[in-house]
């Protein structure tokens, strides 16, 4: 019967409790479905329409908002429908994003930061999440390498965001009159970052009003690794121009190849430059739970600031990212504006727990819950194992890319992280010797063979030009449910649609 009522007869509606218990059970039936759907092979990862066919309304499916209110069971039939038109992101054959998995204590962590509903700005209406974020940001710093004088941070919404902070304080370390006066006084700030680093640190540049051309892009090796000999003559050449280099950013998992920089060498670069190591492990910082693959970050512990996003290869629900920062304190001294009716100096308990002010934001999600539940659940040790899977397969998948005739490498060597990148070869181009012609043909193959793969809904992959090289496929893989029959499947898929 309650499926004639409206969101009224639910609570905190005179005995609405009855009927809400029966909506949350129905709706935890869909949910429980679509999980189960989410890991069953047989079923697709996505059902694909274009937005207009979207818009149009697919078998009743509205998205207009209506004057008058709908009933439960209609909201019901919404809520199936949303996920069916979706994309299937924990499907063991979803490699499109470095974001992937569907890890079932996180969903539970979640569904009660959810219902727990509240913000994170002071310790008043947070109390045990505040705490929690404490200790996961202590954890992550030991992780690095910091010893317990040293760190601070803040859980913020994604590794753009971590990265925008990092040179937002490293602004103010060597100019803090910039927070009340701006740029006027300021010298022409540069910053440094490489060909292959995620395009957040231009961003953040023209963010602050740096701007983006004092974002000075450093030369890679063919492995997509920053070449610290290019960094430290552009660092001289900058100050030879009368700019003034303040900060580096050396990436710890780059974006497309996966790979990472040589941190120990960059970090003697900035120290004899005297300039703010930030180190973007958005991606990478995962493989610091691995004991066989931590040394790939070698020298993290001498950054001055971290990005890392346990909701990348640690499979921790979007979202979930830190910013740690080594020096204790300049995350408030940078952000605070003590805003009286909610950071009051009379509270009474200890007002450091209020980290708001500590931010750009005002309210801010409860991102830690979740990853704290899933540490609980797995330790160090289960962090470990679940990335040095994800590598293995993406080895499987490498050494079984440099067996086939029809699939080339980007680069020989095995990767450093998940990322394989490479070129499904059809027969017509499989004898073409290399030239502009072939290029221009094998530019059109990814994408024509992504929009059938999109159609057909079985997997999904994705792809992109980069330099001087033309679209190639970009597998990633950090969903724990991927196992090697899904990777044979991928190759696969890519050679019986990419027939010419
Ligand atoms: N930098 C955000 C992640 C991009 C990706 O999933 O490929």
């Amino acid at each position: 019967p309650y499926l004639f009522c409206s969101s009224l007869d639910l609570l905190p509606a005179l005995s609405g409790e009855e009927s809400t218990k029966c909506f949350f059970q129905e709706l935890v039936n869909i949910l429980l479905n679509y999980v189960s759907a989410s890991f069953r092979r047989n079923s697709k990862v996505l059902d694909f329409h274009h937005p207009h066919q979207l818009k149009e309304g697919l078998e009743g499916f509205r998205l207009e908002l209506p004057d008058q209110p709908e009933n439960l069971e209609q909201l019901l039939v919404d809520c199936r429908d949303t996920l069916k038109y979706g994309i299937k992101t924990g499907h063991p054959r979803f490699f499109n994003q470095l974001s992937s998995g569907l890890d079932v204590i996180g969903l539970a962590g979640e569904w009660l930061t959810s219902t727990a509903n509240t913000n994170m700005f002071t310790y008043e209406v947070s109390p045990v999440f505040i705490l929690m974020e404490e200790v996961l940001l202590r954890k992550m710093q030991e992780i690095v390498g910091w010893s317990e004088e040293m760190g601070d941070g803040i859980f913020c919404p994604g590794g753009t965001i971590s990265n925008l902070y990092s040179v937002h304080l490293a602004r103010y370390y060597f100019f803090p009159e910039v927070k009340t006066k701006g740029m006027t006084d300021l010298p022409r700030l540069t910053l440094f970052t490489s060909a292959h680093s995620h395009y957040s640190v231009k961003k953040s540049a023209a963010v602050l009003g740096i701007g983006s051309e004092n974002v000075v892009v450093v030369k890679c090796d063919d492995r997509g690794r920053m070449i610290p000999a290019e960094l430290e003559y552009s660092i001289i050449t900058a100050k030879d121009k009368g700019c003034v280099p303040i900060y580096v950013n050396a990436t710890a998992g780059t974006t497309v190849y996966g790979a990472f920089d040589p941190i120990r060498v960059i970090a003697d670069i900035c120290e004899r430059h005297r300039l703010w190591l930030h180190v973007d492990a958005a991606w990478g910082g995962g493989l610091l739970m691995s004991k066989r693959h931590r040394m790939k970050l070698e020298g993290i512990e001498r950054a001055w600031s971290v990005t890392w996003n346990p909701h990348k290869m640690m499979g921790a629900p979007l979202q979930c990212s830190a910013i740690l920062v080594k020096k204790k304190g300049l995350l408030q001294e940078c952000n605070q504006l003590c805003a009286e009716y909610l950071f009051q100096t009379d509270k009474h308990y200890d007002t450091s727990y209020d980290t708001g002010d500590k931010t750009i934001q005002c309210g801010r999600h409860v991102d830690v819950f979740k990853l704290w539940l899933m540490w609980k659940a797995k330790g160090l040790e289960g962090f470990g194992s679940q990335v040095n899977k994800c590598l293995e397969n993406a080895e499987y998948l490498f050494n079984k890319i440099k067996q086939r005739p029809d699939f080339e490498l980007v680069f020989n060597s095995k990767p450093e992280h998940s990322n394989v990148c490479f070129w499904y070869i059809p027969p017509s181009l499989r004898n073409m010797p290399p030239g502009p012609e072939r290029n221009r043909r094998l530019h059109e193959v990814a994408p024509k063979i992504k929009a059938q793969m999109m159609e057909n809904g079985m997997t999904m992959i994705g792809y992109q030009p980069l330099g001087d090289k033309v679209n190639f496929f970009r597998c990633v893989i950090s969903n724990p449910a991927t196992q090697t029959e899904d990777v044979d499947f991928l190759l696969e898929e890519i050679a019986r649609i990419g027939q010419d």
